[in-house]
């Protein structure tokens, strides 16, 4: 029997090895070669190449040789490609900017950054979701990270904060735990970037302490419309220190300049799927475009008399300090300029950690920063390999910096000279300096040794409720549909119950509306309370979004829906007029390829209707010809465009012509809705934009059944 090697078969190819296609791949297509200014493809060690198209073989047809080095090295680099993803916060953004100082504050710190008017220091950003995985989408209902590194005269200060003032849980042990539960569960491993399944919420309500924070997940803080358009907060207490060494406690607020906002969530869920990378495109799409986000940051600063007058403890991390209390005091704004070149070299591989501190800065005793300070510099290493990390560009300071730590995998930077300890007798080296060197507050610690919880974090309903009070009626709403929608995910009913028994502590009236929202037969019993929980609490207007929102449209975008025929001077109008806003516009279009629009010219499209769903804009508008409306109208897309746009409590703008389309997508156009606005002649559109500045038409909600 003849062997067959599956050559023999086969007539050998008629093109010889010069052959370019037979060399560049099938198709015949040329690839281009080295020549002029492109430079010579190399390997990891600098050899030139002369295929990177194919393997070298025994014959036309193989087998593969291992002697291909660079085949080998090319499949090796691309098989280590990912590096572990953060065990939390592994889906994130950054960017690059810097921080400029308003005015000295030499009186409270020593830390550099705070000592010199207009000082400007480079800063980097890093945002994220926290559960769900590196390619989860961006919508989730989830808290967001707002990490910060400024690149100090002094070493790294890393503020490394949420969106949401609070947290789960007062002590870090706890940590694993509260994760664990929020993500995937074990064994069937879904659902993934979810709150709203068992094992979240049968933690959470056998976790009293973590119900302040669950009203802020369940609110729209946790589902922002833009990273723009978010604070952030250090949430732990912290400590100035000056010249002298005195402390003053200080709390760390980011507030954005573009005011607050969030979507709605039947508006995220659609998100999602049309774009789940929303929040990256549009930090993208604003710093390419130059239009710079800014935070101011703030600070609240007190004592320790206030500290022991204050109703809860300033080291419980489940507890805010209420601005009209501590007046948050603008220090300084941040401006993100500049997206990475490289997102890995930077997004990836930045490093934050909460013990990065320059001297003039200290911790408290909250349990929860402790327990952060030895986590940070740990998981740096399972993540990036080596302890060497504070060498990647994007990690070392830009600061000076001399140490005698050496040696270890990846060492980029190492010391020259004979001296690698001291004191030495070489006269070599740096040694350390008591006058400007870290110095942490000396405190009177004493007392047992115990693991215990301190009475005076007990309290874990009054806050809770002070946050469920202090928002809009609207407000109010969406945090009694978010517990209905997630609980109605639990499949284990006494967990339901239970979760209930506690928001009986928070409010009633929320305790009732999500229990009849459930279905709930009888109310259970309130959840037994370490403290009883406190009603006098007043309402803090900071605490609302819509209270916070901004004055102007600048920094949103409105979809203008066009048809061919539509009214080119409008859609110019509009342009215009967004433009001067600070705002853009988005042509969403039956065809890529655009339309042609009343004078005949040609308006490129930015999306076909189906790509570009009214989910991604803050207003619409549609203009559209007569034809335009009724061929519109019959497109699925394009009612659900417009049908969405009124249910998501959208501004439209809309054309004569378009209210056909607007009646074929059950929007009431005679309800003298204040959202619906015609635009008959271009003179109107600065009208509408001006009246897109309240973002929303919360007067719709009702009727609309959000
Ligand atoms: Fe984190 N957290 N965390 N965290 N955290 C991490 O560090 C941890 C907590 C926060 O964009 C990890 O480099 C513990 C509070 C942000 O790279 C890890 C505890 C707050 C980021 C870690 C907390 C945060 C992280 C995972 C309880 C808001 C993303 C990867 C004691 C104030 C930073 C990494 C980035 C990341 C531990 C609680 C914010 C494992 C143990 C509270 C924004 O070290």
């Amino acid at each position: 029997m003849a062997k067959n090697s599956g050559r023999s078969s086969r007539k050998p190819h008629a093109a010889t090895i010069h052959d370019q296609s037979l060399m560049r791949g099938h198709g015949g297509e040329l690839h281009q070669t080295a020549e002029g200014d492109t430079p010579v493809l190399t390997t990891a060690q600098g050899a030139p190449v002369a295929d990177d198209q194919n393997t070298l073989k025994y014959g036309e047809r193989g087998p593969s040789l291992i002697e291909d080095f660079h085949f080998r090295e090319k499949i090796f680099h691309f098989d280590h490609e990912r590096i572990p993803e953060r065990v939390v916060h592994a889906r994130g953004y950054g960017a690059h900017g810097y921080f400029e100082t308003y005015e000295s504050l030499k009186k409270y710190t020593r830390a550099d950054i705070f000592q010199r008017a207009g000082e400007k220091t480079p800063a980097f950003v890093r945002f994220s979701t926290v559960a769900g995985s590196k390619g989860s989408f961006d919508l989730a209902r989830d808290v967001r990270g707002f990490a910060v590194k400024l690149y100090t005269q002094e070493g790294n200060w890393d503020i490394v904060g949420n969106n949401i003032p609070v947290f789960f849980i007062q002590d870090a042990i706890k940590f694993p735990d509260v994760i664990h539960s929020v993500k995937p569960e074990p064994d069937r491993a879904f659902p993934q970037a979810q709150s709203a399944h068992d094992n979240f919420w049968d933690f959470i309500s056998l976790t009293p302490e973590s119900m302040h924070m669950i009203m802020w997940v369940m609110s729209d803080r946790a589902i922002p419309r833009s990273f723009r358009f978010m604070e952030g907060f250090g949430v732990h207490t912290f400590r100035f220190l000056n010249d002298k060494d005195e402390s003053t406690f200080v709390k760390f607020l980011w507030k954005p300049k573009q005011g607050l906002q969030s979507v709605v969530w039947n508006e995220a869920v659609k998100i999602n799927g049309a774009d789940p990378d929303f929040h990256r495109r549009d930090l993208w799409d604003a710093i390419q475009a130059g239009d710079f986000p800014e935070w101011e940051l703030c600070v609240q600063l007190f004592d320790q008399d206030f500290a022991d007058s204050f109703e809860f403890d300033v080291l419980d991390p489940t507890k805010l300090i209420p601005e009209e209390l501590v007046e948050p005091v603008p220090v300084g704004r941040l401006v993100l300029d500049r997206m990475p070149d490289n997102f890995f070299a930077d997004t990836e591989q930045v490093a934050f950690m909460t013990q990065n501190v320059p001297p003039g800065i200290d911790f408290s005793d909250d349990p929860l920063l402790q327990g952060r300070n030895f986590s940070y510099l740990d998981t740096q290493l399972k993540r990036l390999g080596s302890t060497n990390f504070t060498h990647l560009p994007i990690n070392a300071p830009k600061c000076p910096f001399h140490h005698f730590q050496q040696d270890g995998h990846m060492a980029m930077r190492n010391p020259s000279g004979r001296a690698n300890y001291q004191p030495n007798s070489w006269g070599e080296g740096p040694r350390e300096s008591p006058q400007r060197g870290f110095r942490s507050f000396v405190d009177d610690v004493n007392g047992p040794k115990v693991r215990l919880r301190a009475e005076s974090f007990a309290d874990h309903y009054s806050q809770a409720r002070q946050f469920f009070i202090s928002q809009t009626v609207h407000e109010q709403k969406h945090i009694v549909m978010a517990l209905t929608f997630e609980l109605s995910k639990v499949e284990t009913p006494v967990i339901r119950e239970r979760m209930v028994s506690h928001l009986l502590n928070i409010d009633e009236g929320l305790a009732e509306s999500v229990a009849e929202k459930l279905g709930m037969r009888k109310l259970p019993e309130p959840a037994e309370a370490a403290v009883s929980p406190r009603n006098d609490l007043p309402a803090s207007d900071a605490l609302s979004i819509i209270k916070n929102g901004p004055a102007s449209f600048a920094g949103r975008k409105v979809g203008v829906l066009v048809s061919d025929g539509a009214d080119t001077k409008l859609i110019k109008g509009l342009s215009t007029a967004l433009k001067k806003e600070g705002a853009t516009m988005e042509i969403v279009a039956p065809y890529i390829g655009g339309v042609e629009t009343s004078d005949g010219s040609i308006i490129e499209a930015d999306h076909m209707i189906d790509g570009g769903p009214s989910v991604l804009f803050d207003a619409v508008a549609i203009i559209v010809s007569e034809a335009g409306a009724e061929r519109l109208a019959g497109e699925a897309a394009a009612r659900d465009f417009v049908a969405d746009a009124f249910a998501h409590l959208k501004y439209i703008g809309y054309t004569d012509a378009a209210a056909a389309l607007l009646i074929k997508a059950a929007v009431p156009v005679d309800s003298g809705d204040e959202g619906l606005i015609p635009l008959s002649a271009a003179k109107e559109a600065a009208g509408f934009v001006s009246a897109c500045r309240k973002l929303r038409v919360w007067a719709r909600e009702e009727a609309v059944k959000l």
